[in-house]
């Protein structure tokens, strides 16, 4: 008995003793990372975040035992550039991944300007997030969507797996196999064959689905279940909900997976979404519009952290933060040095998740140099109701976020006629979280002072801002 005593108070001692150099805050055991990903996730679309149709609750456990993150940005109101810089860990004019396809989306005639060429791909010079962690030892997998050229393969990861590979185009495979479900048991079984208790190695799992982006299929028996329940507001769609709750089970299946690998302690769950919800299917009001737009329906998600014994439960983080922040984020967990010349944009959010804040938070930017056309459903929220957006560089610093659109800038006179040209929109998010009111006229100081910090970092970061009209742009009513 005392021969035991002293074994447990020499262990303790020698804990005590390993922990100087390295226990405050994060601990020098590099912990496992699941990043969970969901695509065209509105802000509002979960119970936790409000909804009082669509049904998630074991996301809202998890979230409720983490921190969740009311202020977290896309780095875009759409699918690629937001993993381009995601993955990356910068802004998109360092990339050139603006938006999907072409930047020319929407009828020219109702274009005024010719928008910046698009790059489809993240370039081989990139490091991603991928590539660095595996310098810390990660085994990593990049399983469901992808979206950014070439293959995970080929940036880093070790396993990869999407749709096309398993023959399906939509939501179901030929047998009737539902997608989340396929690439959650894709997640699981690597979690189970690179357990870090046998291998040594922790991991990275990047679960990046496809839902619940159109086209909007779910299980049937889910959907039935969901027609017969009362929609609430704009959340209403039957299939959409179902879509939802498959999501719910991808997270407590994960989660439960890692709690009986006894890894929870040890493993950062992240939930994240790539852009705001469709507006055709849902809605995220309080905020203004949707996936698509760079106001806040289109850029704000739903984030929440889950740590055990690491994130203090119950906790709201409202401090604004961006899908650039991951990848500094992750190196800190993992304990690796930012990268040699390589630029990071983002900063790590770890402060936050031990209960802090950030000593200082650089304003958050994008910029849009591209056309997204409008469909129903968003066209009352867009500026205009030909599109949900046109070329656009943001930044919010603080309380405050200022859009300036590049037609009006570049073709109506810029800074010079700033005060007619209605190129810039300002808003008081704390006020005004709908971004109701244009304060731009009211309040020039602010206006000038944001605007000011915009066009140096543009400057800064090279960001093309189109300058060239568009010869095939007809000038009529209907245009504007
Ligand atoms: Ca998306």
């Amino acid at each position: 008995m005392h021969k035991l005593k002293v074994i447990i108070t020499s262990v303790f001692t020698l804990s005590i003793l390993l922990c100087l150099g390295g226990c405050k805050g994060i601990e020098k055991t590099k912990p496992n990372i699941v990043f969970i990903f969901i695509d065209d996730m509105g802000w509002t679309d979960l119970g936790y975040m409000g909804s009082e149709y669509y049904e998630t609750p074991a996301i809202d456990h998890l979230a409720g035992k983490g921190m969740v993150f009311t202020n977290a940005y896309s780095n875009a109101a759409n699918c690629a550039p937001t993993r381009a810089s995601l993955l990356t860990g910068q802004y998109s004019p360092r990339h050139g991944v603006y938006t999907v396809g072409v930047s020319t989306r929407g009828k020219s005639e109702y274009r005024r300007i010719i928008p910046t060429e698009n790059s489809k791909e993240i370039s081989f010079d990139k490091i991603t997030i991928a590539e660095s962690l595996k310098k810390a030892g990660y085994v990593s997998a990049a399983i469901g969507k992808w979206n950014v050229g070439n293959k995970p393969e080929e940036h880093g990861f070790d396993y990869a797996i999407d749709r096309g590979e398993l023959g399906i185009m939509g939501h179901f495979g030929r047998n009737g196999e539902y997608l989340t479900d396929i690439f959650t048991d894709k997640a699981i079984s690597f979690i189970n064959e690179n357990n870090p208790k046998t291998t040594g190695k922790p991991f990275f799992v990047y679960l990046a689905h496809h839902a619940v982006h159109t086209p909007i299929q779910a299980k049937e028996d889910y959907v039935e279940e969901f027609e017969s329940k009362i929609p609430s507001g704009c959340h209403n769609n039957p299939t959409y909900a179902a879509m939802i709750r498959s999501i719910d089970e991808s997270v407590n299946r994960i989660n439960k997976t890692l709690d009986e690998m006894e890894l929870s302690e040890n493993t950062i769950l992240i939930f994240f979404s790539d852009n705001g919800g469709h507006g055709t299917y849902t809605c995220q009001k309080p905020l203004r519009g949707g996936k698509g737009m760079f106001y806040e329906g289109g850029i704000r998600v739903p984030m929440f952290v889950y740590w055990p014994g690491r994130v203090k439960p119950g906790e709201n983080c409202n401090e604004a933060v961006i899908g650039t922040d991951f990848y500094p984020t992750f190196l800190e967990l993992a304990g690796l040095a930012e990268p040699e010349n390589y630029i990071l944009d983002g900063q790590s959010v770890v402060p936050m998740i031990q209960g802090k804040k950030f000593d200082e938070r650089e304003p958050l930017f994008w910029h849009f140099p591209s056309y997204l056309q409008s469909y129903e459903g968003l066209r009352d929220e867009s500026r205009d109701s030909i599109f949900r957006t046109r070329p656009v560089s943001v930044i919010r610093k603080g309380e405050w976020k200022l859009l300036m659109f590049h037609e009006e800038w570049s073709l109506d006179g810029g800074i010079d006629k700033v005060n007619s040209n209605n190129s810039i929109e300002l808003y008081n998010l704390k006020d005004d979280i709908g971004e109701q009111n244009n304060l731009a006229e009211i309040n020039p100081e602010k206006r000038d002072e944001l605007l000011e910090e915009l066009l140096q970092w543009q400057k800064d970061i090279s960001a093309p801002v189109p300058t060239e009209p568009n010869p095939e742009y007809q000038d009529t009513e209907k245009s504007k």
